[in-house]
């Protein structure tokens, strides 16, 4: 909390899906020509929101340091790790993210988070360790610099235009995955962020 206190309940925000989409694409973030538009308009309206309901609001960018989302994630809904990195999640499978979190000063009374296994513990062959046209998931790590230099290159037209092949290959949640124009977007966001 802005006071230094530990807030009593932390709500995330984040997006499931394409829905995202529809809305973020009518905002002027959008296309104003400037950078990094998703977590200016996230930052936008989350501090009105924050505002108005006397609350403090934390994002996921802006680091390092970074605060953990992930694990401040792991403890709202039955999430596991899976073997790209990103959670997955029991129904939209690796198609979600967080934009970012509201503090509030007083206990909420939430509903029970109960636990459910990982959706890659029945999953036959991992595809998402296969897909990769240069193999930069390995389930051991996340070989960063080997995804963007092949995405940055001519042969990384797919990538570019149509999202990650790793995150593409999961059998999970796939009625969730976002459309090709947002996972080009998040794409162009992700290559852009290491220049
Ligand atoms: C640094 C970072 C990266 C780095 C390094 C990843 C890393 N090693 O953590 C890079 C640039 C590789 C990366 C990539 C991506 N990221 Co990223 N990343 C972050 C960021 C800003 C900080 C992570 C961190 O250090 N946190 C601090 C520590 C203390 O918190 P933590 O919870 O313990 O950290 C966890 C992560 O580090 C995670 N982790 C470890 N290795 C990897 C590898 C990958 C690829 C990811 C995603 C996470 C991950 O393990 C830790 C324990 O759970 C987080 C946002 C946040 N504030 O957490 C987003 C975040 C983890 N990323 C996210 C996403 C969606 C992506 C991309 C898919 C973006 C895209 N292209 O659309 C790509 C994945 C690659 C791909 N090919 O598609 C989401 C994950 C949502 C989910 N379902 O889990 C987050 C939460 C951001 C958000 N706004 O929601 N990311």
């Amino acid at each position: 909390m802005p006071d230094g206190s530990a807030p009593a309940t932390l709500l995330l925000v984040g997006n499931a899906g394409p829905d995202l989409w529809r809305v973020f694409t009518t905002s002027p973030e959008f296309d104003d020509g400037h950078s990094d538009a998703l977590d200016r308009w996230s930052q936008r309206v989350l501090t009105s929101i924050a505002e108005a309901i006397g609350a403090a609001a934390y994002f996921p960018f802006g680091g390092p340091p970074h605060l953990p989302f992930q694990q401040w994630a792991k403890r709202s809904e039955p999430l596991h790790p899976s073997p790209l990195g990103l959670l997955i999640h029991p129904r939209f499978g690796l198609w979600h993210a967080y934009r970012g979190a509201l503090a509030l000063g007083h206990a909420v009374d939430l509903p029970p988070c109960p636990p459910l296994p990982s959706p890659c513990e029945s999953c036959r062959g991992r595809p998402c360790l296969t897909a990769c046209p240069v193999g930069a998931f390995t389930g051991a790590g996340y070989d960063v610099g080997r995804c963007r230099a092949y995405a940055r290159g001519p042969e990384g037209e797919g990538c570019r235009s149509g999202g990650c092949r790793a995150r593409l290959a999961c059998p999970f949640g796939q009625d969730a995955a976002y459309g090709s124009e947002q996972m080009a977007f998040h794409m162009r966001a992700f290559l852009e962020a290491a220049q």
